[in-house]
């Protein structure tokens, strides 16, 4: 038995030293068959003799362990953000304040990794615990899915006590190949490789992680005196030397001077990188000189972020066009060839007003270089005249509504054109994003931002304009963050609205004061819009719950020619009018089930879990008796946990919860 036990540890050796060779150095030293062979021994005897099997094998680098939800981790010492700086003064002053100080201080420059930091916890050399930094003093156990990243080692090199500080991210490759794959899905497409880590590690089962080829690099060591270290150049060399995966960027600067170089230098070999970076952080080197600066409140006093610029790239302005908000103002923008600016693509940006395209001069198709505001919202930097070619026109300023050609009209002083209609239509977007609201037609994919640029783009003005939607799915397909399985997903969404119940629809048509549960209550009532749209003021009077400002309401809009026209619009395109009862949206692990959540679920309210089992004609109930077929046990979970255990009746814990509702579509991520 000794002699298996040795084994299993001489094949874990040999796998992660094999591991650390691959991924680490970059120098692989086995074969990938050789490797497998010694996997499948591994697993085999794991099989054989769960007993010995190590958590930290590299077995496990796989995932397959699933958590059902995150435990806190307080950090020893607080994990502090950097003061952000965006320029070479505040450098320069950054260096000018540590020499008042009485210091000529050494610095090491450093990339700034677009991920999000960790904390690894090693005791005697053995992997224990990952960490998030959370807010900073308390972070989330995120241990099982950093087993899964492969430049993490689970046994040091020396069998020291640690813990180490560093970020994961994700290469950018690995960001557009999932894109591809969630696009071809259907699934919404993750803005970038910070928001792809994060939401990766913050996966309960670690295959995910697993799969989503996640990596590191550290750069903290938090309790340097402990192994005798003086600066943190040597912190960096020591943490290389246990087998954690330095930046080999790194660099020692003897001076300011030396960091602009670095900066400079890493301005240029950003885009080349195969990972995001937003910047360089500069740091102290000696350790005892840190230690003098000390601390503000909130920063350390010996180390800054310089962020870099946001990145410009160029493209072509195809045209400028015009959309109309709420108020009525008019906002031209930029319809651009589309370009990827810090790894997302645009293809449109905001102009502003008249006078802003006026100042740039643009003219409709210059070449112009686009850059992202606060990284986000993308922005028209300047035309580059030398590009011209004479085939450019003029921008001229639209002097009607483009919705309802009412001519504009712009105050003296002021920079905005208004449509001053009330009755354009512009107006009515709020109403729209009513309508298909989640307590409305809840149609899944129309979101407000959605329904806003849809509208921008005059595919949906009016509610019968939802139900054409299919006659856009070209121009759908070639915006950003769609595809044509997301598209393809959203056609049905609307098509499937048509089969809801009359309450959806009478909530969402808007009429004053008619909340979910009047919009219920009518439909329960009256059963068909026909029957209440032929009721007196008086009749719904009688109604219980029915008021008469409210009964005033209801045959006042029946009453309106222009509410008419759209009911019949409506029904002619083929929208249920009548109460179906129960939602129609079955599952047989819910449908006609009576359920009991007790205890705290991490990962959504009660509200919306209870939301969801009526929504597939569950009944949610709060005590357990003889009737209750399925018992929800989260955290904490009270005496109804074991009153459903005493009773036989079914359990779902967190992750069966999880994985039933990742399978209806319900989980982001
Ligand atoms: C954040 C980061 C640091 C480093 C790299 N990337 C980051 N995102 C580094 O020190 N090399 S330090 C840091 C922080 O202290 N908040």
């Amino acid at each position: 038995m000794e002699e298996i036990k040795q084994r299993m540890e001489e094949l874990a050796n040999i796998l992660e030293e094999a591991n650390y060779n691959y991924y680490v150095l970059d120098n692989p030293t086995i074969t990938d068959q050789e490797f497998d062979s010694y996997l499948r021994e591994l697993e085999t005897l794991e099989e054989k003799y769960p007993e010995y099997a190590d958590p930290n094998s590299p077995t496990k680098r796989v995932g397959g362990m699933v958590i059902d939800k995150f435990k806190k981790i307080k950090h020893q010492i607080p994990m502090l953000s950097l003061p952000d700086v965006f320029n070479e003064e505040e450098i320069i002053a950054f260096d000018e304040r540590i020499r008042k100080s009485g210091f000529n201080p050494e610095y090491v420059c450093e990339l700034k990794i677009d991920g999000l930091s960790v904390s690894l916890h090693y005791d005697n050399g053995v992997f224990i615990t990952g960490a998030t930094r959370g807010n900073g003093v308390v972070g989330e156990d995120i241990t099982h899915n950093v087993r899964t990243i492969k430049t993490v080692p689970m046994k040091l090199k020396k069998d020291v006590t640690i813990e180490v500080r560093g970020e994961i991210y994700m290469p950018r490759e690995t960001l557009a190949k999932l894109n591809q794959e969630r696009e071809e899905l259907g699934l919404p497409l993750l803005q970038n490789c910070r928001n792809a880590a994060a939401g990766s590690v913050r996966q309960l089962d670690s295959k995910i992680a697993a799969k989503r080829n996640l990596n590191t690099w550290i750069y903290h060591l938090p309790n340097p005196e402990d192994y005798g270290i003086l600066t943190h150049w040597e912190a960096l060399e020591y943490m290389k030397s246990l087998g954690f995966k330095t930046n080999p960027a790194n660099r020692l600067c003897k001076n300011i001077d030396e960091v602009m170089s670095f900066i400079h230098e890493y301005a240029e070999k950003r885009p080349k990188l195969s990972y995001d970076i937003d910047g360089v952080v500069i740091k102290v080197n000696d350790l005892s000189m840190q230690k003098n600066l000390g601390f503000t409140s909130k920063y350390p006093r010996w180390a800054i972020a310089y962020k870099f610029p946001a990145e410009e790239v160029l493209t072509k302005l195809k045209d400028i066009i015009f959309t109309v908000g709420r108020t009525g103002r008019i906002t031209p923008n930029a319809v651009l060839d589309p370009v990827i600016v810090m790894g997302s693509t645009v293809q449109r940006a905001t102009l502003h007003n008249e006078d802003y395209i006026i100042e740039k001069g643009l003219k409709i198709g210059d070449t112009v270089s686009i850059r992202k505001a606060g990284d986000v919202i993308p922005e028209v930097v300047e035309a580059k005249v030398e590009r011209r070619t004479g085939n450019e026109t003029d921008f001229v300023m639209i002097t009607n509504c483009p919705i309802c050609d009412t001519p504009l009209e712009k105050k003296p002083g002021q920079v905005d054109h208004y449509c001053l209609n009330q009755n354009c239509p512009a107006r009515h977007i709020e109403g729209l994003i009513h309508f298909v609201s989640r307590h409305a037609m809840n149609i899944d994919g129309l979101g407000e931002r959605i329904m806003e640029d849809f509208f921008n783009l005059g595919f949906i003005k009016t509610i019968p304009d939802i139900y054409h939607l299919d006659e856009h799915k070209e121009d759908l397909v070639s915006l950003e963050g769609y595809g044509h399985k997301s598209v393809e997903n959203l056609l049905n969404a609307i098509e499937d609205s048509k089969q809801n119940s009359l309450e959806r629809l009478l909530f969402g048509l808007g009429i004053g004061g008619i909340g979910d549960k009047t919009a219920l209550l009518l439909a329960r009532t009256f059963k068909t819009m026909e029957n209440l749209a032929s009721k007196t003021k008086e009749e719904l009077e009688t109604i219980r719950d029915i008021g008469p400002i409210l009964a005033g309401n209801i045959a006042n809009y029946f009453a309106d020619v222009d509410n008419q026209a759209l009911i019949d619009k409506l029904k002619e395109l083929g929208l249920n009018m009548t109460y179906l009862g129960e939602e129609q949206k079955e599952n047989n692990l819910i449908t006609n089930k009576r359920f009991v959540i007790t205890g705290t679920i991490s990962f959504m309210g009660r509200d919306e879990i209870e939301g969801i089992i009526e929504s597939y004609g569950g009944h949610p109930s709060s005590s357990v008796s003889s009737k209750t077929d399925v018992v929800i046990v989260g955290d904490k979970p009270g005496s109804k946990a074991d009153k459903a255990r005493n009773l036989g009746i079914e359990i779902w814990d967190e992750e069966k919860l999880y994985s039933i509702l990742t399978d209806l579509g319900k989980m982001n991520e």
